[in-house]
């Protein structure tokens, strides 16, 4: 029986031209991140491990490490560029010291809707964004879903512009969001994710902006009170591999990893979007108050930071927002 489930399996390979399974080395792959287990990203991370453990025969581990226990997105992404680290999920806001353009996600209202999102992502433009990473040492194998942010603060209810005064919050370290804030009228700081918890706790801030489902998983409702639906930006994830070490792994290796974390990808948005709203019954149960902008108020919001875009076009690079805005406008069918 075993000599002839063998004999089938050489005669397949040969036959289709499967990789021999000495391309595929016994492998430790070290991923990290800064946002809970529980996080949707927890789904993907599991989907690309059983994917590649499918693929591999079981050669890979593909290690997590949550909460930032590793340390920052930034310090992560350092990590992999130095080829001390495989793999990051990373936001790509902390990164456009890296690479500029990356900025291009940070516009304020810049996506309508997350499967316009997916649709720039996972068509040309994304590949062109991914293209430029190689350059600093990074391998962008997908992109996943952060998703829409909305304001916390334990201040007051975000109900119209004016109520942005003063409020002191937390962005991460990103000049763009800097700028978007401040113009709102806000006190912003940048600062890792990692220290956002405890800077809410001890009340050295108000707020924070992230989705529904990472105030829900890093438990920020403990230590916020109120939950706006300000939907100020969509901020994607990359998955992340250091391309010096992409570099000495074989092409069929290569592959598994560019197609497992496909795999990922599906299986992490769709359970980010069922998350979503059972994150935002969830963090109302556990206390906080929860407020929709009315139409007008979110027009009002819009336009004052309007002039965001042209304030960061140089460094964004203007060609990068225009092939973004052509994007957008071929999507939409304008
Ligand atoms: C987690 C971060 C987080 C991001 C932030 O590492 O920093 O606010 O939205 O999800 O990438």
């Amino acid at each position: 029986m075993r000599l002839r489930a063998l004999t089938l399996t050489t005669a397949l390979t040969l036959s289709l031209g499967l990789p021999a399974a000495a391309e595929i080395q016994t492998r430790t792959i070290t991923v990290s991140n800064g946002v809970a287990e529980t996080h949707p990203v927890g789904n993907g991370v599991e989907a690309m491990r059983e994917c590649m453990a499918e693929r591999t025969d079981g050669k890979w581990t593909l290690n997590a490490f949550w909460s930032g226990a590793l340390g920052g997105d930034l310090d992560a992404t350092q990590a992999l560029r130095s080829g001390t680290q495989e793999m990051v999920i990373t936001s790509t806001s902390p990164l456009v010291g890296i690479e500029p353009a990356l900025g291009v996600f940070d516009l304020p209202f810049l996506f309508s809707s997350a499967e316009e999102a997916d649709a720039v992502l996972d068509g040309e433009f994304g590949a062109m964004m991914s293209e430029k990473l190689e350059a600093s040492g990074l391998v962008n194998l997908a992109w996943w879903e952060n998703g829409f942010r909305n304001l916390t603060n334990s201040v007051r209810p975000i109900t119209r512009l004016e109520d942005f005064a003063g409020l002191r919050v937390r962005v991460m370290q990103n000049n763009i969001f800097l700028d978007t804030f401040q113009t709102l009228g806000a006190n912003p700081t940048p600062m890792a994710f990692g220290e956002v918890f405890t800077a809410l706790e001890t009340k050295a801030i108000d707020a924070q902006e992230n989705p529904f489902v990472t105030i829900d998983t890093s438990k920020f409702y403990e230590v916020q009170d109120y939950v706006s639906n300000t939907q100020h930006a969509y901020t994607p994830f990359m998955v992340l591999f250091s391309k010096p070490i992409f570099d000495t792994y074989s092409p069929e290796e290569q592959q598994i990893l560019r197609d497992c974390a496909i795999i990922g990808r599906d299986v992490q948005r769709r359970v980010s979007r069922e998350l979503s709203q059972q994150s935002l019954e969830n963090i109302q149960a556990a206390g906080m108050e929860y407020n929709e902008l009315d139409l007008a108020e979110m027009e009002r919001i819009r336009e004052a930071v309007a002039g965001v875009y042209e304030r960061h076009a140089a460094t964004i690079g203007q060609d990068v927002i225009d092939q973004m805005m052509a994007e957008l406008a071929r999507i939409r069918g304008q």
